[in-house]
């Protein structure tokens, strides 16, 4: 964890533990129940990233915006999303964010400030900018945080936006989740520099690579970005280097990474790192640590019960919702 005394009271330390908790326990509620043949498609778990979406989210204020990506649970949760809605989404059923139309690579909640999932990799990117254009219009006291992965750090639209965005001193946070690999392609293979985050000289703008597992470096990064970006400075780009535990989607055999390379990073785990840190400080004891836990698992069983029992869409609402 960062050396620094981080400036997080107690609670919100205790806020950020039980975020993570939810996040992986949701998320491995999902890989059980698409193994089980209960949800069909297919589904992309950020297990192991949780650390970068929970300390981004603190970082923010409740009437901030986010746009996400395809592997977006993480981010839905930590923004403050309703778990029975999230869950009952991925089900297909009528009580879901998007009435069971959108899945687990769909989800928005418009009115909290998330403007989405998006399963076009780089597709939240010039959206963020667009949001960043619209709140520096209205002058409004916000900021919009993008998050995306490093394969869309190699689409053209990266580019585009965080260069528009550079110009008009926007007040958007380029998140980039350094997971490792783009599916099977690792980030050494795919880019010649040497960090992500180094890339926003060529935007004459900040770039700050941190520690993705550790919670307090990111709240660190994300609270000076965001201060940046309320002060009328523009945007930052920030890389948090992270690790994926699970396969990229159902599909993958992960044949493209030694086993010892996962164990490595889930010696890092960024849950441990916190409840570690949370016991050494004397903040939390371990049987505390163990009750947040249980009740993550607890609140996503719930959330599950709520979706089995609620209702499939009306056959007759198919093509409500569909323009041609
Ligand atoms: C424009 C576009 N190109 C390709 C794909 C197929 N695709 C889905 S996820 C993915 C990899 C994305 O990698 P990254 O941005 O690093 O995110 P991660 O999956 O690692 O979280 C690709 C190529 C897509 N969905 N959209």
């Amino acid at each position: 964890m960062s050396e620094a005394v981080p400036a997080l009271s107690p609670e919100q330390m205790r806020c950020l533990l039980q975020t993570m908790y939810r996040i992986r326990a949701f998320e491995e509620k999902v890989d059980e129940l698409f193994m089980r043949g209960e949800v069909h498609g297919t589904t992309h778990l950020s297990i192991g990233e949780e650390a970068t979406a929970a300390a981004a989210l603190q970082a923010l204020r409740p009437d901030d915006y986010i746009t996400s990506t395809h592997r977006g649970h993480g981010h839905c949760i930590s923004k403050g999303a309703d778990l029975k809605l999230m869950m009952a989404e991925l089900l297909g059923k009528e009580t879901g964010y998007c009435r069971g139309r959108g899945g687990s690579m769909h989800i928005a909640d418009v009115a909290s400030g998330n403007l989405g999932a998006n399963g076009v990799v780089g597709g939240g990117i010039p959206i963020a900018t667009g949001v960043g254009l619209s709140i520096k219009m209205q002058g409004l006291d916000r900021v919009c945080l993008c998050f995306f992965g490093d394969g869309a750090a190699n689409e053209g639209t990266f580019h585009e936006s965080i260069n528009l965005a550079a110009i008009w001193d926007l007040p958007v946070i380029f998140l980039c989740e350094n997971n490792q690999y783009g599916m099977s392609m690792s980030v050494r293979k795919a880019t010649r520099c040497e960090t992500i985050a180094q890339r926003a000289v060529a935007y004459g703008i900040p770039g700050e690579r941190v520690d993705g597992n550790d919670v307090f470096a990111v709240y660190e990064a994300v609270s000076r970005a965001a201060a940046r970006a309320r002060s009328g400075q523009g945007p930052t780009l920030i890389e948090a280097v992270t690790y994926r535990y699970k396969g990229h989607s159902k599909s993958d055999q992960n044949r493209y990474r030694t086993r010892d390379e996962i164990r490595a990073w889930q010696e890092r785990d960024p849950i441990k790192r916190l409840a570690a840190y949370l016991r050494e400080h004397s903040l939390l004891t371990q049987e505390e640590i163990e009750r947040e836990e249980a009740a993550a698992y607890q609140a996503i069983e719930e959330a599950y019960q709520f979706a089995l029992a609620s209702p499939e869409p009306d056959p007759d609402s198919l093509l409500e919702g569909v323009y041609a």
